[in-house]
């Protein structure tokens, strides 16, 4: 059957994956042994696609009801979704990154050089990960990145009081939502959450997205607008300011300079660290209230 040729298919699906290989192909002899004829294990081509597709959609499936999804997978976002694996282990958290890589702003330290600048104390975060950020992060078994992937509205509903409610994140895959102006109607997908944390950056093409739509919701007045550089201020001012906007909503890093009109920092990052541990604290706290 189909899914069988699956289970059996090719050695280089770690079981990692959930995917059992039963194939006799032993490549750790065939390394071994290489003498400039390297032998890979059969495969038909539709197994790759099929032991993919099984893999995504099933955790489609599963994270559609999620316990945090965080929008944006930037040095905030992930910060945040670091410190909440952490400490919850049974949360089920998603986040939700707009492009094919995460990372944000983090892969350019400023202007286009490499080098990041943690101010201190957030350099006691980078001790305690010990190894890259990324994939510390990515090794917690209960965060799910879902990357090329954007948010494109929130869910918002009236809660018990009567109160307006973010509830759930509405999705697309980042080149669909990039063509709603060239195509009718392509219809997105949805993930509940009791809380969400937005961490989508400044103002740019995605950026501030949640901010900006608060304002188009009737959840906020009006953006406060990212204000000039001062580091001295602006670093405190995100991680003090990080907190729940909106009921069921939680924004942290440089989005809220975009909502509360703050200061930027520039290319220092220990803000954004900070913030998402404080929005992981804020996670926490409405989920346990
Ligand atoms: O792709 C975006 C980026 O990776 C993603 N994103 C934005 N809108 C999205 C949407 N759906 C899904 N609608 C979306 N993903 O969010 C991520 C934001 O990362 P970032 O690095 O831009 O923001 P941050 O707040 O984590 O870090 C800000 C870093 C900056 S900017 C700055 C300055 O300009 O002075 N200084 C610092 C430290």
């Amino acid at each position: 059957s189909p899914s069988t040729q699956i289970e059996q298919a090719p050695f280089m699906l770690s079981k990692g994956n959930g995917i059992t290989t039963t194939t006799k192909f032993d490549s750790s002899e065939a390394l071994e042994n290489y003498e400039g004829n390297y032998r890979f294990a059969p495969i038909e081509e539709a197994q790759v696609s099929r032991a993919m597709i099984k893999r995504y959609f099933n955790t489609m499936y599963e994270r559609a009801i999620s316990d945090v999804v965080i929008i944006g997978a930037g040095s905030a976002g992930l910060s945040c979704a670091y410190h909440l694996a952490k400490n919850r282990p049974e949360l089920k958290i998603t986040i939700i990154e707009a492009n094919v890589a995460p990372g944000g702003g983090a892969w350019l330290g400023g202007q286009l050089m490499t080098p990041m600048v943690v101010r201190k104390p957030a350099d006691k975060f980078l001790t305690e990960l010990g190894i890259p950020f990324e994939d510390e992060v990515l090794s917690m078994p209960n965060v799910v990145l879902m990357n090329a992937t954007a948010v494109e509205d929130l869910i918002i509903r009236d809660d018990f009081q009567g109160r307006q409610r973010v509830a759930g994140v509405v999705t697309n895959w980042t080149l669909v939502a990039l063509n709603h102006d060239t195509q009718s109607c392509m219809d997105p997908n949805v993930i509940t959450a009791p809380v969400i944390v937005t961490a989508t950056g400044h103002d740019g093409p995605m950026g501030a997205f949640s901010a900006k739509r608060m304002v188009s919701a009737g959840l906020l007045k009006e953006l406060g607008n990212m204000r000039g550089l001062d580091m001295n201020r602006s670093e405190p001012a995100i991680v003090n300011g990080t907190r729940e906007v909106a009921p069921g909503l939680i924004m942290a890093g440089m989005e809220l300079s975009e909502h509360d009109g703050s200061n930027r920092m520039g290319p220092t990052f220990g803000g954004m660290m900070g913030s998402g541990v404080k929005a992981a604290v804020e996670a926490m706290r409405i989920l346990d209230s």
